[in-house]
């Protein structure tokens, strides 16, 4: 499998909980390297978007309010297959579905304040680190 890049977010319950650096030995030990960082306030604007796809969803609005209470941790990860690498070490969408071990299942308390996003393709991972990184905020 080849190096590849994806996206992550540390969302607003991990901020606000002071989980960063816990979830980042997670994401370390897993063997993907953070090559891009920035704490950031997430716009409404910027939530809309980068959520569109989940629009009609009955969710959204406390989607988008969620991911704009408070500051959340963008991030670009480095590895061998890291779209899905990432995937299998956030576990399932829903914590109570979420695998030991996994930061889900370690942090999340809900399906809606999940503590982190991570890219489903390599395709959708290259959109969501153009949305929030330029090529020099990436250190390889
Ligand atoms: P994932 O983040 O595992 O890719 P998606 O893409 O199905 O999951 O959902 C995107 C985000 O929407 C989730 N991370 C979660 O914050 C929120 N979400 C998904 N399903 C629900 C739900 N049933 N209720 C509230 N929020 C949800």
């Amino acid at each position: 499998m080849a190096t590849e890049r994806t996206f992550s977010i540390l969302k607003p319950d991990a901020t606000r909980r002071n989980l960063t650096g816990a979830i980042n030995a997670v994401i370390e030990k897993a063997g993907l390297r953070i090559v891009g960082q920035r704490r950031i306030r997430m716009s409404r604007e910027q939530a809309e978007q980068f959520y569109g796809v989940h629009r009609e969803r009955p969710f959204f609005g406390e989607l988008v309010e969620f991911m704009t209470s408070g500051p959340v941790v963008v991030q670009v990860l480095e590895g061998e297959g890291a779209v899905a690498r990432y995937r299998e070490v956030m576990g399932a969408t829903n914590p109570a579905q979420a695998e030991e071990g996994t930061i889900r299942k370690l942090f999340a308390r809900s399906v809606g304040e999940n503590t982190v996003h991570g890219s489903d393709s390599a395709e959708n991972a290259q959109m969501e680190i153009a949305q929030f990184f330029t090529d020099d905020q990436i250190v390889g």
